[in-house]
């Protein structure tokens, strides 16, 4: 069945750094969904009779657009859907879906960290047959078809059982329900040694998860607590709920604040970790210190061989721009390349199909490898607990001499939320104004060394993308980079995002906000936040 649209409801809104998201009440006006569907579709060629996959951080509103998306795809010539049970499938287990399976593509339902609920967020993404989110041009050819489209196809069938695994069919197209759980699980078992982790959990490591309500519960109580054999009760919080407890599912100090507290107490677990609303980032805290996602990516990357599935050494290490310099280090002394990418998942997939990186990582606790096209938070979890069991000590052992080799690069992200739009597009076209005068200037002991906008050139497709993000780089590697998110839903959020480098181990120990105080003043006096956002403080630091 074909229906018009009369007017077209998607607006003039590009899809930001993970395809487009928008409160409920926006999805849930007519044609809304369907026409950012339809646009997805119409930009693609050569899917008839192929495979789609469809699943979601099981958020509400999931099940309504998963029908929705079923329904369309049959009509418009898909020969399969691979749905995961109950309309559930976390981003990096989407993402080997598709690859496993072979399929075109696959549209994941999410809208990641965002809270979920009746009038909180939702979001709609297509990723590509790699597995990894669409790349700009076909986001591209995607807004540009939501802005010219007038009709969508759908058929006219009750809506299909979720609930029950197995093949249905809607009209010619088959229609199969999967086990969200069991291909990512192997997946997981054929690159970690989880013979070594589970001998490790059994002498006593107590490890806690918290899935924060979010998709990631299924996932975690299968791998931990029944292939590793932790505890039952180590994963927390592991129902999906459509409102996820009313809570943000962002797995960082703030949101996942009783799992920090619960790892700073003197009978803390040996190991706790979060992840999101769709599974992607992780948040890792061993006994007595939290380590910065930054760090994070730099340790996985310096211990991956370990890991079985990683034994034969990394090709290279990519990192997105706002990300620390750790990685960099660690990659200098293997002797492997070091990519910068602007911030998004999407900027990684050239790098990991052409094996030019095997591990990525971003400041916003995504990491991941070359395994899938999406960062994994389990997935960090599990080559975390690998390198525990392999090196037989602490986290804050491992944290602590991995600065006292490389150094420690202190940082932090201060967000300013919901900020009036046209005052944070000021804020950022100011900046680029003053950036070419910067170069030279000093803010008391600091002098800028160079001051951009950075811009990437994939070394892959040649691609271009540009004006991703205002870094000042300072004398001795300090630097504040300056970037507008693409995720937010309401108004604009500023991110700030400061670095210090630190090599003397004998100031290692400092408070992370006090140790970047003098940064975080320059980088209010060059950017004029308080003034130009009328904010005296962040709304997030992480
Ligand atoms: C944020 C993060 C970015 C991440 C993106 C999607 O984007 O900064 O690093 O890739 O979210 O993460 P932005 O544009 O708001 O800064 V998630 O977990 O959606 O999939
Ligand atoms: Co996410």
């Amino acid at each position: 069945m074909m229906i018009t649209v009369s007017t077209n409801p998607y607006g003039d809104q590009k899809p930001g750094t993970s395809g487009l998201r928008k409160k409920v009440p926006v999805f849930q006006q007519k044609n809304y969904a369907e026409n950012f569907i339809q646009s997805i579709f119409d930009s693609l060629e050569g899917y008839e009779g192929e495979t789609l996959v469809i699943g979601g951080d099981g958020r509400y509103y999931n099940r309504d657009v998963i029908q929705k998306a079923i329904k369309m795809a049959a009509a418009n010539g898909f020969g399969r859907v691979l749905v995961g049970r109950g309309g559930i499938l976390s981003t990096p287990a989407a993402s080997n879906v598709i690859r496993k399976y072979k399929a075109f593509g696959g549209i994941v339902l999410s809208a990641s960290h965002n809270p979920g609920g009746p009038t909180e967020d939702f979001g709609i993404k297509y990723n590509v047959g790699n597995g990894g989110p669409a790349p700009e041009r076909v986001t591209d050819a995607i807004f540009a078809r939501t802005q010219a489209i007038d009709s969508y196809r759908i058929a006219d069938v009750p809506d299909i059982n979720l609930d029950v695994e197995g093949t249905q069919h809607v009209e010619d197209m088959a229609v199969t329900v999967i086990d969200p759980v069991a291909d990512y699980a192997e997946l997981m078992e054929s690159l970690f040694d989880f013979a070594a982790i589970r001998a490790l959990i059994a002498g006593g490591f107590r490890v806690v998860f918290d899935a924060m309500s979010a998709v990631t519960g299924p996932y975690a109580k299968e791998i931990l607590e029944k292939r590793l054999g932790a505890p039952k009760g180590s994963v927390m919080n592991f129902i999906p709920l459509p409102d996820f407890g009313g809570h943000h599912p962002d797995p960082n100090l703030v949101h996942a604040r009783a799992l920090y507290e619960t790892m700073m107490a003197p009978d803390a677990p040996d190991f706790g970790a979060a992840s999101d609303g769709d599974g992607d980032r992780n948040l890792i805290v061993g006994r007595g210190i939290f380590v910065t996602p930054s760090d994070s990516l730099a340790i996985l990357a310096a211990n991956a061989h370990l890991a079985p599935g990683y034994a034969q050494g990394l090709a290279g290490i990519a990192r997105s721009m706002p990300t620390s310099g750790a990685a960099d280090r660690v990659a200098e002394k293997l002797g492997i390349s070091l990519y910068e990418t602007p911030t998004g998942w999407k900027f990684f997939g050239n790098l990991l199909d052409e094996g030019l990186a095997t591990i990525c990582g971003e400041e916003s606790a995504g990491t991941g490898s070359n395994h899938v096209r999406e960062k994994d938070g389990l997935w960090a979890v599990l080559l975390w607990l690998n390198i525990l069991a392999a090196r037989k000590e602490s986290a804050l052992d491992i944290v602590q001499k991995h600065w006292a080799a490389y150094g420690r690069n202190y940082y932090s992200r201060h967000d300013y939320e919901a900020v009036d739009t046209d005052a944070a597009n000021g804020l950022m076209a100011a900046l680029r104004e003053k950036l070419a005068g910067l170069p030279g200037k000093s803010y008391g002991a600091l002098k800028v060394e160079t001051a951009d906008d950075f811009s990437y050139h994939d070394p892959v497709d040649k691609s271009v993308s540009m004006n991703q993000g205002v870094r000042v780089l300072f004398e001795g590697g300090s630097r504040v980079v300056f970037r507008l998110s693409g995720t937010g839903t309401s108004g604009a959020t500023l991110r700030v995002y400061i670095e210090r480098y630190e090599p003397d181990p004998a100031r290692h120990d400092l408070d992370t906000q006090a140790a970047l105080a003098d940064l975080i003043a320059v980088a209010d006096e060059i950017a004029e936040i308080k003034t130009r956002t009328g904010r005296e403080e962040p709304s997030v630091v992480t």
